[in-house]
């Protein structure tokens, strides 16, 4: 399949990675909206969040606790960060593979555009 997300996750795209594990891997995005803003992506093909299924909920409660640690690591879990996830065209989704932006180091407005 031709997947960026999966090339990135399989390595066929070199990208560094800020944390790995054996299910998911982190990596900066590409077109940065904030001083912090890395995607947590599932290494297994999950077209977006409309996919999930109910044996997918380890997965999805591991990304969350692994984003707590980073967002901790990284210094913006004190003062506050946000998620995002984008979901088909009217939502903003460019990318067809399942991914958490996490945004931080600056005040984020609300509501989103
Ligand atoms: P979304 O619009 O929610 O599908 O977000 C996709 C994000 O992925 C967008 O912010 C840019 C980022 N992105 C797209 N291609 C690449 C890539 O090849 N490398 C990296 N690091 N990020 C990418």
């Amino acid at each position: 399949m031709d997947c960026i997300f999966c090339k990135i996750a399989t390595k066929k795209i070199e990208t560094e990675f800020l944390y790995e594990d054996e299910d998911i891997v982190v990596f900066n995005d590409l077109n940065p909206q904030a001083p912090v803003h890395f995607l947590v992506i599932p290494k297994r093909h999950i077209a977006s969040a409309n996919e999930i299924g109910k044996g997918d909920i380890p997965l999805i409660g591991h990304i969350f606790e692994v984003i707590a640690h980073l967002a901790k690591e990284l210094g913006i879990g004190e003062e506050g960060y946000r998620i995002v996830n984008n979901i088909g065209e009217a939502g903003g989704q460019s990318v067809p593979h399942l991914h958490f932006h996490v945004l931080g180091g600056r005040s984020l407005q609300w509501p989103p555009g």
